[in-house]
């Protein structure tokens, strides 16, 4: 078969599911019962937006920067470090052009370029362990950091990290847990501001995703759209504090991760001409709100408001029973695999997300 063939199938394959789907995202306005959550968002695999879901969470009304202060200030937490970069963008407005700088963006766990190794990595933050005071500090301008510095360990870091305020918000969603059929794996405690931004990957995981203060935009694309990210492997890197100035450097390392180097919000489509075929669902979540993000759904995450924006999410494992993750890995194996070239990942069965 010749790859334009391939090419053409798949581009009918993201068409199909795109005409038949839209951009719709389901908007309940108040907690769905666990049979309407089912029926109308994890079995269809699509986003929603819940509201007053945790009206209730005493975290709602408390979790000012005073009272963080006050329960946690002196406790040693984990905060991932990115390099601070601005970015300088041409843009042409009545003919005259003008560069202007974007949001600066600390993107974490992403693809980057390497001047002095002429490379791209994907890169993992720096993790520094400080005091919370240190870090609201950092948030609220009191301190001066080079690095975008952002709360975001996945490993259910709220009991871990964070005991000291858990019982502020619930241990799981009631409603979720009743459609799944069972509690979540991880719960997960995010403090960051808009220097600190998620790049495009996804989890296999339910996700709901509460929104405590400040906003968060996600741009969505469903698994269909696999074929248009451009997933490649890359070889990993870390970053690491120079000895004299401090600042953040990318440290190579041995091993690899397949991951999606496009960004949405400025989209190189000489480079990566399949993301031309992607349809983005921005979903901006406000404070009090919950996105349900469905399983394999690529996100990018951005995030605004004053003195930090916080959230905590539940992770409940995906359904494995179904067709959805096979097909993620035939994706992977198929387009990324075979016909990028990147052949280890034809043998190596550890795929990464
Ligand atoms: O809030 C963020 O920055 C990222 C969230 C995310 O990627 C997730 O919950 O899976």
């Amino acid at each position: 078969m010749l790859e334009e063939d391939i090419d053409n199938i798949f581009v009918k394959y993201v068409k199909e599911y795109q005409d038949i789907n839209g951009t719709y995202v389901h908007v309940y306005e108040k907690p769905p019962t666990a049979l309407e959550f089912l029926r109308t968002s994890v079995h269809p695999n699509r986003p929603a937006v819940i509201k007053g879901g945790f009206e209730h969470w005493p975290a709602r009304t408390k979790w000012t920067n005073d009272y963080l202060r006050s329960k946690m200030g002196e406790t040693v937490v984990t905060v991932a470090g990115k390099c601070f970069l601005f970015l300088f963008f041409k843009k042409k407005t009545n003919g005259i052009l003008f560069f202007y700088t974007a949001t600066p963006n600390g993107y974490a766990d992403a693809v980057t370029y390497d001047p002095i190794t002429d490379k791209e990595y994907f890169t993992m933050p720096h993790e520094e362990q400080m005091t919370f005071n240190s870090f609201i500090d950092l948030i609220e301008g009191k301190a001066v950091s080079a690095n975008a510095n952002y709360i975001s360990l996945q490993n259910g870091s709220l009991p871990i990290e964070y005991s000291a305020i858990e019982k502020d918000v619930n241990q799981d969603i009631g409603w979720c847990n009743e459609a799944l059929g069972k509690q979540p794996d991880a719960v997960n405690f995010w403090f960051g501001d808009d220097k600190s931004a998620t790049s495009l990957h996804k989890d296999p995981y339910e996700n709901c995703y509460a929104v405590i203060r400040g906003q968060k935009t996600f741009i969505l694309y469903p698994p269909t759209e696999y074929y248009c990210m451009h997933e490649s492997l890359y070889q990993n890197a870390i970053y690491v504090p120079n000895e004299t100035t401090r600042k953040l450097e990318l440290s190579p390392l041995e091993s690899s991760t397949p991951w999606i180097p496009v960004n949405p919000l400025y989209p190189d489509f000489t480079k990566y001409p399949k993301f031309m075929h992607a349809c983005p669902i921005t979903v901006t979540v406000k404070e009090g709100e919950m996105l349900y993000l469905p399983a394999l759904w690529f996100h990018q995450v951005m995030q605004k408001g004053d003195e930090g924006v916080i959230a905590v999410n539940y992770w409940y494992d995906m359904e494995y029973t179904n067709s959805l993750f096979p097909t993620m890995g035939l994706f992977r194996r198929l387009i990324t695999g075979s016909m990028e070239g990147n052949r280890e990942l034809l043998v190596d069965e550890e795929d990464s997300d």
